[in-house]
């Protein structure tokens, strides 16, 4: 079944892109203008009527929000390794995920004692291994493009995440990362400050 990714570049579809590059599948990108207002154009809201990236289309039928993709791409392509195959493994992964979605990603309406809250409480999550899960899963990619987004944005953001900088570091000597990066760099960011 084909694979296209709709995506806004640097957004929170930039998750999915990177799965797409670790799993090594073909697939085509869509992507979207926010200055055109395309997510909010009827096309694309026949796709997805939430009007948001990423919308990841397998065959003919939409996947939305960024856990519901990067569980497909895992589970669809498990010589990836990017989701352990054990239950209480796979259930640390969405609790991850619903975490991130939830919590991480909402925070900066919120105010920045709010963000240094919440991603402190990242960090202590995080513990002591290299990634969220003890190995490289799903989780850290989601995990990762939110913090991307910060440490590349103008705002100030929470310091001392020395667990956070780390799995940064490690995200960026990816391969499919840096991919992903060159892609969509070359396509033009339109994100706020
Ligand atoms: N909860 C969603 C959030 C997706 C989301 O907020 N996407 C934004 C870009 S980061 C979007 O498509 N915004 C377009 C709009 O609202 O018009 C997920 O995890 O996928």
């Amino acid at each position: 079944m084909t694979l296209t990714l709709y995506l806004s570049p640097g957004s929170s579809s930039m998750a999915v892109h990177i799965a797409l590059h670790e799993v090594g599948a073909p697939f085509e990108i869509k992507s979207l203008s926010f200055h055109e207002k395309e997510h909010r154009q009827p096309p694309f809201l026949a796709i997805n009527p939430a009007g948001k990236v990423p919308t990841l289309l397998v065959g003919g039928t939409p996947v939305t929000e960024v856990a519901g993709c990067l569980l497909y791409l895992a589970k669809r392509f498990p010589e990836a390794g990017l989701l352990p195959s054990d239950p209480l493994a796979e259930a640390q992964a969405v609790s991850w995920m619903s975490f991130i979605a939830s919590t991480l990603h909402p925070a900066r309406r919120l105010g920045e004692d709010h963000v240094t809250e919440v991603w402190t409480l990242a960090e202590r999550k995080l513990g002591a291994g290299d990634w969220a899960l003890g190995r490289y899963s799903i989780a850290d990619i989601h995990l990762f493009r939110l913090y991307w987004r910060m440490v590349n944005a103008s705002r100030p953001r929470p310091q001392g995440l020395k667990r956070l900088d780390s799995l940064y570091e490690r995200m960026m000597a990816r391969p499919a990362v840096q991919r992903t990066i060159e892609i969509e760099s070359g396509l033009g960011y339109e994100l706020p400050p």
